[in-house]
């Protein structure tokens, strides 16, 4: 009886322990308050309201935002009198006049009016609780599992808990504020707003904050905002003051946040900011909290659920999250890599909503009135890397509102294509903002690139890619199809070659030394020769699966065969210009000419072994450590050049304190303590690269075969994955590997067709027994018959007489072939 009783408490007792260790496992946790460091505080968000919880004891913060509080208001900011300076600057490019071209561009084609709007703050909620300046047992932590921020602390033998979360399924942000013993809970709640607002009471137990958003750049802050605080009391009394509401022996209290601004559309903003908040409170109010938190759960689950990741664990988990970052790159933390993963997905469905605005530079958690860069979207690189993970890492629903920012631009952009440079289509430069302005942002060294739509079109291709509809592609298709249209009327011929060249332009935020200190104004830069190219085949490929467009796409088909080839330059690197002008030593963090390898698919071992090469060559000189968001695009770029190990370097130096990155001159990027990426300042692009960067390290499909463990480093022999999709709506539905090769794969077809598998070792399809060839697989031969795998030719680079080209060293693979249905699931073993 004994020994059966202490046996069952065993198994209790390990049940717990394993549980409690599972529970952490996606839990980013401290034993200590965020004191006033923001990159400290947890961020909750639903897409359109977010928050940073500092988790403080005695005045606990929470600022603050709401997806549509920007400043200014509906504006525009091409420049007029760029169309006139066009045939000279162009001219001049040509004649390798630069800085005279330069000079004219700088007055004639920078935007003379505004350089984007900010994304701004509401403001911050401060519950101050007297008394609590001591306190034990302090721990705080975000559930990125249900999406729950939880602080807990005791005074005087009474603990306190607090938990906040952004309602994805009622609108409003919750906090819910217990004390172990009834009666215990006394505070008061206020708010301040750096914006032009007041705050006032209302009854007995609301706050409401008014206001309107700040100027810029000349233009009047029209964006009006309203947010509201109204406590629900378990026990206890509710008073207000002027200015504050305050709570006296509580039992518990739940605090109902809801923000809401005029905002319709980039040129609406007539709606009514405080009927749409107290719409939002009202119907929220009656909910009573359990059925808050399982409905917030159930909604944000749905997503975050569908993909699962493990890498294996190590005592490293028992420790607050700061201490392991600071430890990762000297230590053995694989759990770590799965949890910034799974951070990644987190950040993504809190920050971009069906419906929604996109995620910008800082997702949707900003603190600052003048945030750096505007916290608007930088789309030369930082706003599309937001979005590398959506589709592979089944979160298609979060890109919808890149996709409708897309269509906004493309009406927008259509005024700036004629204004200023005479032709039909759009484009927008290397910056908008919420209200999709389209013209230079910034000086011209940076902001005359007019290539930042056409890379975001293509990202709207790739969506289709995944998800083979056509009702969706003909929804998108004007966007692509004027995107295509602005270049097939602006390029121009080159002197040297007759090829078709976009000028003038830059390779984003660099120069050759060659062009002098701050020039770049360029023509036939490789990565806007690689961008035409995508979207003119993607406009061509478009235009035939929905039987339109037969003339215009013949057009394409021509102006596509007289672009600029890629070309390998004397140190054997691939060419970031025209001419052969890299350095070696150039460290830029921008790596432009790679766009071909990643997010494209134009360089390939397989297809282009040279080009690969000199890829490699290239991100080598370029070195590792930089900005969050280059080390994030460089494990992508690692993991299409196979190389794991490489790519886990980078994982490891991105999973660094910001600031400790040593041994290079852009040192500085990595982790801060709440796992937000460091450019630094904090961006999201980092995250958001990264996390698709580990997906592409395990599968990839954007090479004419579904590749399994492509670039599968030595850090992790096993593992498993569950839920990814892949190109031609295959999915993933689990993946598990062991000592470096395959082990059981389930992949579900969703659009049918010809599965081209490559995989680093031998496997046989074990089910479904009744499936179309079940048994065998055979050996792939030739091009792959279905649609999605087949790669458009890249043209023959033209190489340098003094480049050294090394073998591609990719490893040997198995290259199988097997037809699926539709709905149906396949499970292979390796063998
Ligand atoms: C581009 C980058 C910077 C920064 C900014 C927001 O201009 O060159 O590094 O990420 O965007």
């Amino acid at each position: 009886m004994t020994l059966r009783r202490n046996l069952l408490v065993l198994v209790l007792l390990c049940t717990s322990l394993s549980l409690s260790a599972q529970q952490n496992d996606l839990k980013l946790w401290y034993d200590k308050p965020s004191g006033k460091v923001w990159e400290k505080a947890m961020p909750v968000g639903n897409g359109r309201l977010a928050g940073m919880v500092y988790g403080n004891p005695e005045r606990e913060t929470i600022q603050l935002n709401e997806a549509t509080l920007w400043s200014g208001g509906p504006s525009r900011n091409d420049s007029e009198t760029s169309l006139a300076a066009l045939p000279e600057v162009r001219r001049l490019i040509f004649e390798n006049k630069r800085k005279e071209a330069a000079a004219i561009a700088s007055k004639a084609m920078k935007s003379n009016r505004d350089n984007g709007m900010c994304y701004q703050p509401v403001g911050n909620l401060y519950l101050n609780f007297p008394g609590h300046q001591s306190y034990t047992n302090y721990y705080r932590d975000l559930d990125i599992s249900n999406a729950i921020a939880t602080t807990s602390y005791t005074v005087d033998g009474v603990t306190y808990k607090r938990e906040v979360f952004a309602s994805h399924a009622n609108q409003v942000i919750v906090v819910h504020l217990t004390a172990s013993k009834p009666g215990s809970l006394t505070f008061s709640a206020a708010m301040w707003s750096p914006q032009k607002s007041n705050v006032v009471t209302k009854g007995k137990d609301e706050l409401v904050l008014s206001g309107v958003s700040g100027d810029r750049d000349g233009i009047k802050g029209r964006d009006e905002f309203q947010a509201l605080v109204k406590v629900k009391l378990d026990g206890g009394q509710l008073a207000t003051s002027d200015t504050s509401v305050n709570v006296t022996n509580a039992t518990a209290a739940t605090l109902f946040i809801s923000i809401a601004t005029n905002f319709v559309k980039y040129d609406d903003i007539s709606a009514d900011e405080s009927a749409r908040a107290n719409a939002y409170l009202d119907k929220a109010w009656p909910i009573p909290y359990a059925k808050l938190v399982s409905n917030h759960v159930a909604a944000y689950q749905k997503y975050f659920n569908r993909v699962k990741l493990d890498l294996g664990t190590s005592d490293s988990v028992k420790n607050p999250t700061d201490r392991r970052i600071d430890g990762f790159a000297s230590g053995n933390d694989p759990q770590l890599v799965e949890l910034y993963f799974q951070f990644g997905r987190y950040l993504l469905i809190s920050s971009s909503q069906p419906g929604g605005q996109p995620a910008n530079l800082q997702g949707i958690w900003n603190k600052e009135m003048s945030p750096p860069w505007g916290s608007k979207y930088t789309i030369n690189i930082n706003t599309e890397m937001n979005y590398w993970p959506a589709e592979e890492t089944n979160l298609a629903e979060m890109h919808l509102p890149l996709v409708q920012m897309v269509k906004e631009l493309s009406v927008t952009g259509q005024q700036t294509a004629t204004s200023m440079y005479g032709v039909g289509g759009w484009l927008t430069h290397h910056n908008t903002d919420l209200w999709r302005i389209t013209g230079p942002v910034d000086g011209i060294y940076s902001g005359l690139w007019p290539s930042g739509g056409a890379w975001l079109s293509t990202q709207l291709w790739d969506r289709y890619m995944y998800n083979g509809d056509k009702a969706y592609l003909k929804s998108v298709y004007n966007a692509l199809r004027g995107a295509a249209q602005f270049y097939l009327e602006f390029l121009v011929e080159e002197p040297e070659h007759k090829w078709l060249v976009v000028s003038p332009s830059n390779s984003p935020e660099n120069n050759p030394q060659a062009y002098g200190n701050g020039i770049a104004i360029d023509a036939g830069v490789t990565m806007d020769n690689q961008i035409v190219f995508d979207i003119f085949s993607e406009v061509i490929s478009a235009a035939k699966i929905l039987g339109v467009d037969k003339e215009f796409a013949g057009k394409l088909k021509a102006a596509r065969d007289r672009l600029p080839p890629m070309q390998i330059g004397q140190y054997s690197q691939l060419q970031e210009w025209l001419h052969d002008l890299d350095s070696p030593r150039d460290h830029n963090r921008h790596v432009s000419h790679l766009y071909g390898l990643y997010p494209s698919n134009q360089i390939s071992p397989y297809r282009t072994p040279e080009l690969f090469d000199a890829a490699r060559t290239s991100l080598i000189y370029r070195t590792d450590v930089s900005t969050g968001w280059s080390m994030g695009w460089k494990v992508n770029f690692w993991a299409r050049l196979l190389d794991g190990n490489h790519a886990f370097k980078l994982i490891q130096n991105q999973l660094t304190p910001t600031g400790k990155n040593r041994g290079s001159s852009n040192n500085g990027g990595g982790t801060y303590p709440n796992m937000f990426d460091a450019h630094p300042p904090f961006q999201i692009d980092g995250n958001f690269g990264c996390a698709a960067g580990i997906t592409e390290m395990l599968m990839q499909s954007a090479d004419g075969a579904l590749n399994l463990l492509p670039a599968l480093p030595d850090a992790w022999p096993a593992g498993t994955i569950t839920g990814l999709r892949a190109r031609g709506g295959f999915e993933i539905v689990s993946m598990q590997w062991k000592g470096g090769k395959l082990a059981k794969v389930t992949i579900k077809s969703t659009l049918g067709g010809n599965c081209r598998l490559r995989l680093p070792n031998g496997a046989k399809l074990v089910g479904p027994k009744d499936s179309y060839g079940a048994g065998t697989l055979k050996t792939a031969k030739g091009l792959n018959t279905n649609f999605f795998y087949q790669n458009e030719e890249t043209a023959k680079p033209i190489i340098s007489s003094q480049a050294q080209l090394k073998p591609t060293g990719a490893k040997e693979t198995m290259l199988y072939d097997f037809a699926t249905v539709a709905g149906k699931t396949y499970t292979l073993v390796g063998i």
